[in-house]
């Protein structure tokens, strides 16, 4: 039996890694490769697995740790994608706050089942505005210190580090990034891409088409790279949301994602990534899904609902540098506002918050 590919896409919080997958997904299916996808988050609840299995790929999600972290979870769901058939080709989304994925993920995957899979060099996607602001090229607002200590290492340990939603930059600041990456990131093939727009997605899925070149693994301080992790506040919120009639769902997204925004900025917190989709109970295939991947950015909308609604359910992802406890507060209160403003009523049927734990790694084949 041929090895199949697992293809590892990693990258900060909001940098397109999901939008990317989709991508490749969607060109491998049409090569006529069988496709399984792998997101995973700290808790359950997620807006990347509705978003993926909307588009009727087979999508199996870990939950409650990294995959580093929880590395058995990993070739379980790939054990559990391959029941009926399996896949050519495993396209996996790590957690955006992690790194030292080579070391943790690549690395141990080869060495124990190797003889299943090939794996391919490992990229990292970059929102442009995010590192420009991060690698000292732009003013703004950015995130600490220790977290900035984990998105460089990220940086550090790709094979091929793309530049994405290139149809946000002029090309002259996009050059000045890339070779700006190209310097401090000199193990890194630096490629340019629009995950959205579908532009130069045939460079990067050559970049990556080979097999990994093992290389020796970064040299990094858990003690930072946990401290960097807990000052992430993250929020996984599920709730029923029901008209008295239908009504707009993409307003009530849009609502809920400016006056949310405008209180987190309010209080000075970065947001990394804030995401909503909300679907109707009564028709499996429309869906709304809104972004926000800094303070101080426009929530956009990635899919739009076609039909007004009757009741949906909606879920949102918060990750931003503030207290969870208070991140949480606020989603639930906007929640309630927009429902409140709109004559909904909503109702909360799951919701956590939380800072990652510290990263214990299940391997680590330096
Ligand atoms: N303008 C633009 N936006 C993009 C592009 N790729 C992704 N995005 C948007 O960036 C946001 C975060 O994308 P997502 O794939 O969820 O990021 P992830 O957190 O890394 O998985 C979403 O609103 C996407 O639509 C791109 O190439 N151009
Ligand atoms: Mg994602």
């Amino acid at each position: 039996m041929s090895k199949a590919r697992y293809i590892m896409v990693g990258g900060f919080l909001g940098a397109g890694k999901t939008t990317a997958l989709l991508r490749l997904a969607e060109r491998f299916h049409a090569d006529g490769l069988k496709v399984g996808l792998i997101t995973n988050d700290q808790s359950v609840g997620l807006v990347d697995t509705t978003l993926l299995a909307s588009h009727d790929f087979p999508v199996e999600e870990i939950t409650g740790g990294c995959f580093c972290c929880k590395f058995g979870s990993l070739t379980d769901a790939a054990a559990k994608l391959s029941e009926v058939e399996r896949p050519d080709v495993f396209l996996a989304e790590p957690v955006g706050s992690c790194t030292d994925l080579t070391a943790t993920v690549a690395y141990p995957l080869r060495r124990l089942y190797g003889d299943q899979y090939s794996i391919a060099p490992f990229s990292v996607l970059v929102d442009p505005v995010r590192a420009e602001r991060i690698l000292g090229l732009a003013e703004g607002k950015s995130f600490s210190p220790k977290v900035v200590y984990i998105y460089r290492k990220q940086l550090e340990e790709a094979d091929v580090i793309v530049v994405n939603k290139l149809d946000t930059l002029d090309p002259g600041r996009m050059a000045g990034l890339m070779a700006k990456l190209a310097t401090e990131f000199p193990q890194a093939k630096v490629l340019m891409m629009s995950a959205r727009e579908g532009t130069h997605v045939d460079a990067w899925a050559e970049a990556i088409s080979g097999e990994q070149v093992a290389r020796p693994a970064i040299a990094i301080d858990y003690d930072v790279y946990a401290d960097g992790e807990a000052l992430l506040g993250w929020v996984n919120l599920t709730a029923g949301v029901t008209g008295t009639g239908v009504f707009d769902g993409n307003e009530f997204v849009a609502k809920l994602m400016t006056d949310l925004h405008a209180k987190l900025s309010a209080q000075g917190i970065e947001v990394a990534h804030l995401k909503v989709t909300f679907a109707p109970f009564e028709d499996a295939n429309d869906l709304a899904v809104m972004n926000l991947t800094r303070t101080g950015g426009t929530p956009e909308a990635s899919h739009e609902l076609q039909e007004p609604l009757e009741s949906g359910e909606l879920i949102l992802n918060l990750r931003a540098e503030g207290d969870p406890e208070y991140l949480k507060t606020a989603a639930v209160e906007t929640l309630t506002e927009t429902a409140t403003a709109g004559g909904q009523t909503a109702d909360v049927e799951h919701v956590e918050a939380f800072r990652p734990g510290r990263p214990v790694p299940t391997h680590r084949d330096a």
